[in-house]
């Protein structure tokens, strides 16, 4: 009976924190902006950064290392990140908001490593950015506008936005730009907009853009697809518009280029301005 109320509570916990919506399970990456806290892992993979070089990150952005306090007021309404992050003043941890047996040691709550005596030690970051604009969120209808903060006028400096877009199962998620332009680099360091297709801006990169190119069409391979949106310190540009259709797993032969070709659609344009470096 205990065990019953305990599985009632948790449940109850989970729909309310996390949340279904028309069928599809959402997280809350969103609400981290919200909370103008974010996650940041170097650009060479997963806890490579020393605290010096955490903090760079943050303000490099235009924020600094989110203190434990605004890691924890993120964490309640619902940021959820399986990765252990420099915080101010070095100490290092992660919030947990959904409890598993492969993060965080079962436990919810901020799993706080402390503060660390060794500043070399490599973890990923948390930032907290103060200037960034209410943007991005999590978008679940079959086609939208996504549009830079702003547009059609210029975006500020130091905005950082993510977009998630989750289908159905088996749908597809076709982006064409619109408009597209972005503070220019050889690199795209300065300013970008990233590409993801995952649930987050770690794994299944698909290019980062800046510029005045309009960027070729790009097709997940799943359903859900990331959009990270950055802009530094200084000099800004028109932005961006773009717009996403949902493609069915069941085409009719006109549509069939779309649904058909995913894999291969996405080599085409899977380095990005990025990859041409
Ligand atoms: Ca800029």
């Amino acid at each position: 009976m205990i065990a019953l109320i305990y599985f009632f509570v948790l449940l109850w916990d989970e729909t309310r924190e996390w949340g279904f919506k028309d069928g599809i399970f959402h997280n809350s990456i969103w609400l981290e902006q919200a909370a103008g806290v974010y996650h940041r892992e170097a650009r060479t993979g997963k806890y490579k950064l020393t605290y010096a070089e955490a903090k760079a990150v943050c303000e490099f952005e235009g924020g600094h290392l989110a203190t434990y306090q605004q890691l924890e007021a993120a964490r309640k309404i619902g940021f959820h990140v399986c990765a252990a992050g420099w915080m101010a003043k070095g100490r290092v941890g992660y919030p947990i908001v959904k409890a598993g047996p492969n993060c965080g040691f079962g436990k919810t709550g901020i799993i706080d490593y402390g503060f660390r005596l060794n500043r070399s030690e490599r973890w990923d970051a948390y930032c907290f950015n103060p200037h960034a604009k209410e943007c991005g969120g999590i978008f679940t209808d079959p086609k939208r506008i996504i549009k830079s903060p702003g547009f059609p006028n210029e975006y500020e400096d130091d905005q950082i936005c993510y977009w998630h877009i989750r289908l159905k199962y088996g749908q597809r998620i076709l982006l064409s730009f619109l408009d597209f332009d972005l503070e220019d680099d050889t690199s795209c360091l300065a300013d970008y907009l990233e590409i993801y297709d995952s649930y987050d801006d770690v794994h299944g990169f698909m290019g980062r853009f800046c510029g005045d190119a309009l960027p070729e069409d790009i097709v997940s391979t799943g359903n859900v697809m990331t959009l990270k949106f950055l802009s530094d310190a200084s000099v800004t540009a028109g932005g961006f518009q773009l717009k996403y259709v949902a493609v069915d797993p069941v085409s009719k032969p006109s549509d069939g280029k779309n649904s058909s070709t995913t894999s291969q659609g996405s080599k085409n344009f899977l380095p990005g301005k990025f990859g041409h470096l």
